[in-house]
């Protein structure tokens, strides 16, 4: 199978799962029920760095790519996220260049970016650190816009080198709206479309979570462009499997 990098340079869907739960079962489930990728949600999840490390082992163990949404902007954040093993960072609130400069100089190693070099997971511990440190470019960097002034700046956002794709915020940038939770409003659908647009303009991929998944905006996604697209997540496919068989159950 291709990698989610050529997958999306060649224009196509990269299918991934959402992981809010830290633990590496979980990982492991969605990845071998034929997720492409799957990302460990270090911002809103239960997870935290120290889960990173078993994320990426049972991702891959079950024929995945593990990325990491890190808990913020932080240099350090990519880094370690990298380090341990991901192919892949999802970066949350980049509302200009400057944000996006700031993340794909994290993620990349001199003289591109400011990645510090070592013995890690990454390269299996050292072993492979002159290939690994040599091909940066087959690693992911997504930006999250969530945002209305990433909305108003996605055109400089997507000039960054470096950015593969974005990857829309809904909840973050309804807020930021002032219409909290609403989106589904045609403001939010507006936002949107003005960004998955500026990515095929740009040639970059435009990226979502369809956190709920219905045939209805699963096909939406896909007439609008999205490849970079998170299918469900492990914490509402538990809770959906729980009211379905209790709803079997109670008749
Ligand atoms: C948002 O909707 O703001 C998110 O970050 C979803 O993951
Ligand atoms: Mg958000």
């Amino acid at each position: 199978m291709p990698s989610v990098k050529e997958t999306l340079r060649n224009k196509n869907i990269a299918l991934g799962g959402w992981c809010q739960i830290g633990h590496p079962a979980v990982a492991e489930i969605q990845a071998q029920s034929g997720m492409q990728w799957l990302a460990l949600d270090c911002e809103h999840g239960e997870a935290s760095e120290a889960d990173i490390g078993d994320f990426c082992r049972a991702t891959i163990g079950g024929g995945a790519e593990p990325f990491v949404r890190v808990r913020a902007n932080e240099t350090l954040d990519i880094r370690r996220a990298l380090d341990l093993g991901a192919t892949g960072v999802i970066v949350p609130l980049v509302n200009n260049a400057s944000d996006a400069k700031r993340a794909v100089a994290a993620a990349k190693y001199p003289p591109k970016g400011i990645r510090g070099f070592a013995f890690q997971r990454g390269n299996c511990w050292g072993r492979d650190f002159d290939a690994y440190a040599a091909t940066d470019d087959t690693r992911c960097v997504i930006v999250m816009i969530e945002s209305r002034e990433a909305v108003e700046n996605i055109a400089a956002i997507l000039d960054v080198e470096g950015v593969d794709g974005v990857f829309i915020g809904p909840y973050d940038m309804s807020g930021s709206y002032g219409i909290v939770g609403q989106t589904s409003s045609p403001i939010i659908v507006e936002a949107c479309a003005k960004v998955a647009q500026a990515c095929l303009k740009h040639g970059k991929a435009a990226g979502q979570h369809i956190v709920t998944p219905t045939p209805e905006n699963i096909a939406a996604a896909k007439r609008q462009g999205y490849t970079f697209i998170a299918l469900g997540m492990d914490t509402y496919f538990l809770a959906n499997g729980v009211r379905t068989a209790l709803e079997m159950f109670n008749g």
